[in-house]
């Protein structure tokens, strides 16, 4: 695949796509999304890839949209705007997706975070929706999400006041599952994916549908849900193989089926 404003590549069973944009701090514009998304899919599809990482080059995982697009656009732009549409995109990805937060995420930044499944954040990380400043609202799921993860005061205080936090704070609001130095912020995602990559891959699917459908909708739908998702995996050979692993004292081998 042949990019200009992300770089993409493989390690074994792990994907990693990086925004490459960072002269405006990895700020989207549809053409980077639409990168980001091509190579995402792909990734997705792709039965030898088993997780997905998300990161930034140089101050930025992102600082958000691109204001300098935005600046230009009016309300009848926005409604016929093809963007949500791609946000959906990124909300039906499959596997899961480790962000490395390497620097600011902010506004689309914070949203395109809280997109993925589990995020490592450097020490340095800044992390907040600051639309409020630029006289508008998050518009990408940040009153949303943001909300369901830290709940209604909190939420209030960042988008009303467009605080930044810091990634230590970031982790006390439940955004982000560790903190590490800058340095070891990919390797430390690095290792979260791998070991996801060694699990079977219909289950890591399976929960992770089942988390999500846990934002969205009530305790007994989700627990319906989540019966139907467990009895399924029953028919799978991992399973199998899981069970028989353990009874046997060595480790499984996952083949995803
Ligand atoms: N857009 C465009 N350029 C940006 C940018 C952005 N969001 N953020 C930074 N840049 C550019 C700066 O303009 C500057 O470029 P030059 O002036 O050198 O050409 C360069 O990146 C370096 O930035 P600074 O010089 O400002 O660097 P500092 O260290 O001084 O400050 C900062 C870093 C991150 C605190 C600052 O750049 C900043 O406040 N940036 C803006 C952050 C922000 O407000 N983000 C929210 C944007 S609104 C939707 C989907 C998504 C969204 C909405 C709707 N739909 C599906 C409908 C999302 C909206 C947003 O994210």
């Amino acid at each position: 695949m042949e990019f200009t404003l992300i770089k993409a590549w493989t390690e074994d069973s792990i994907a990693l796509v990086q925004l490459h944009r960072p002269e405006a701090l990895n700020a989207l514009n549809p053409e980077m999304f639409e990168e980001l998304l091509t190579a995402l899919e792909a990734y997705d599809a792709d039965a030898a890839i088993r997780c997905m990482i998300l990161t930034g080059t140089g101050r930025a995982f992102s600082a958000g949209a691109d204001i300098k697009q935005m600046a230009g656009m009016s309300a009848v732009d926005q409604m016929a705007s093809p963007a949500p549409a791609r946000w959906e995109r990124l909300r039906r990805l499959k596997k899961p997706i480790v962000a490395a937060v390497n620097g600011f995420a902010l506004g689309g930044g914070c949203e395109l975070m809280m997109c993925c499944d589990i995020v490592v954040a450097a020490e340095t990380a800044r992390v907040g929706q600051p639309e409020i400043n630029i006289g508008i609202i998050p518009g990408a799921g940040g009153t949303q999400r943001l909300t369901r993860v830290v709940g209604k005061c909190k939420a209030m205080e960042l988008i009303l006041t467009g605080r930044q936090v810091t990634a230590a704070e970031a982790e006390a609001l439940g955004l982000v599952n560790r903190v590490v130095a800058p340095e070891l912020v990919l390797d430390e995602a690095r290792r979260i994916a791998r070991e996801i990559a060694a699990k079977s891959p219909i289950a890591v699917r399976a929960a992770k549908e089942c988390i999500l459908k846990a934002q969205e909708t009530s305790l007994a739908v989700g627990l319906d849900f989540e019966r139907r998702m467990f009895a399924l995996l029953f028919a799978t050979e991992d399973k199998v193989e899981g069970m028989q692993a353990f009874l046997e004292k060595r480790e499984p081998k996952f083949k995803g089926s």
